[in-house]
Parts: C-alpha cells; structure tokens; sequence
C-alpha cells in the first residue's frame, strides 16, 4: 500500500501563546517584586550547589524559592529542599523546561512574598536557550572542566543570557582553561555579558553573584 505523505503548513508561531503567557507572568513576578532568574548549563557545571550555597547566604535575609527541572528524579530538590521551598519540576523525559510547568511549580509555591524566584533547568546547553520561562534573568553556568571553547560552540544560549557564572574556579591549576579566552569568545557572541567567576563549594565569588543579584533586582524589579 502506498503511504500518504501530507506537509501540514502551520502559519502560526505555536509557541506564541505559551510565550505571551511567560512574558505576562514576568510583569506579574516584578509587581510582586519578585526576581525570576533561569539557570541554565551543561549537566554536572553546578547548578544546584551553587543554588544551595545562595540558599545558605540568603538565609534570614531574603526569602527564596526554588523550581527544580529535572528529567527523571527528584535529587536536586532533595538537596535544596531543606534550605529553601522547593518545587521539582518532572519533565518525563524532555530535555529542557517549558513555561507551562513552571506555571504549575509557580502555582504550588502559593503567592506568598519572595524577593527571588530560581529556576533551575535541566542540563543541557542546547534546547533551553529557545524557552522563554519568564525569567527577568538568564544565567549560563560554564564550568572551568568544560573548556573555554563552549561559548562559539552553543552559541545561543550565551547570546540569550546576561551573566556568565564561570563555575568550578577553585580547579583552575588543574586544568587548561584560560578565563581571557572564554570571556572573549563569548563576548564575541554577546558583548554586553557580565563575567563573575565562583566556586560554590568554597565560597570563591559568592559575595560578588549575590551583590549582583541584589543590583539586578533593584534595577528590573525594584521594591
Ligand atoms: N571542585 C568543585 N566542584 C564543584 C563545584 N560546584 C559543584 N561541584 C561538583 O560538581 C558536581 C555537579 O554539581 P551539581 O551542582 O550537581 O551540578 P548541576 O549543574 O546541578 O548538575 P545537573 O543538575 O545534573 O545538570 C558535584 O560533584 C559537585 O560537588 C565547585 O565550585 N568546585
Ligand atoms: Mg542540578
């Protein structure tokens, strides 16, 4: 039997919808005065012990809450559970966040007051960077094992970001990865990205990301 082959032309953006709903959740976020910030690398740059240590530096002073993408476990949330509200988003298999699950995870937080909203999102450097989730800031994690070619490799996930985190800086002896060379290839792509780099598990360049989080909020949330 011959197979039938029919192209169906959508002439329509099918992510507009789910985009509108992002950008109006991004407006209702800063009345809130919430800052909503997307955390975004490959899997294992350290996305979650940063998020833990920022819980810890937090603590008593700015109240937090974290939405956790994960592809099949609930791991990340286990660990960030006990420092801030939780939320683990399952995406059963996808390889990225999509703004409808976050609205659920944001729904299950309730309308409590929050000074930051975290998301983080599965690892991947790849599909997240074409999702809006209704972040006011997206931060892309580059850890110092990766190399310092990754920026011109994925290109648009460092174009869609504001601040690179380069992670894992206490291994700098031991690896070859040249802090100059990342900053310039991926100012090449993005010039107007802001560089810190830290080491979560040691405290290295904690104080400069949360005093960067606290300008970023004043200056796209305000109080
Ligand atoms: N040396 C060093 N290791 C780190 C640092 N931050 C994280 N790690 C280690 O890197 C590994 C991965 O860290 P995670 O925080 O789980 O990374 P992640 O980005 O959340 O991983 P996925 O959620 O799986 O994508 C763990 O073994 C951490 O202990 C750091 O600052 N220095
Ligand atoms: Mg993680």
């Amino acid at each position: 039997m011959a197979e039938t082959v029919r192209t169906i032309v959508v002439r329509r953006d099918v992510l507009a919808d789910v985009n509108a709903d992002a950008a109006a959740e991004r407006v209702r976020m800063a009345k809130r005065g919430t800052l909503v910030v997307h955390l975004v690398s490959s899997p294992g740059s350290g996305k979650t012990t940063l998020l833990e240590a920022t819980a810890r530096r937090f603590a008593g002073r700015r109240r937090i809450a974290v939405l956790v993408g994960d592809i099949e476990t609930d791991r990340d949330a286990r660990r960030l559970g006990p420092l801030a509200p939780t939320v683990q988003l399952t995406t059963g298999g996808a390889c990225h966040l999509e703004f409808p699950l976050v609205r659920r995870g944001i729904d299950a937080l309730g309308d409590g007051p929050l000074e930051y909203l975290f998301i983080e999102n599965v690892g991947n450097l790849v599909c997240p960077a074409s999702h809006d989730l209704g972040e006011h800031l997206r931060v892309v994690l580059i850890s110092v094992t990766e190399g310092d070619d990754k920026p011109g490799k994925y290109p648009k996930m460092f174009r869609t970001s504001r601040l690179m985190l380069v992670s894992k800086c206490d291994l700098l002896p031991h690896v070859p990865f040249s802090m100059d060379r990342v900053a310039e290839d991926a100012r090449r792509i993005q010039p107007d990205l802001d560089l810190i780099a830290v080491a979560a598990l040691d405290g290295t360049g904690m104080e400069s990301w949360c005093d960067y989080l606290e300008r970023e909020r004043d200056r796209l949330v305000g109080d």
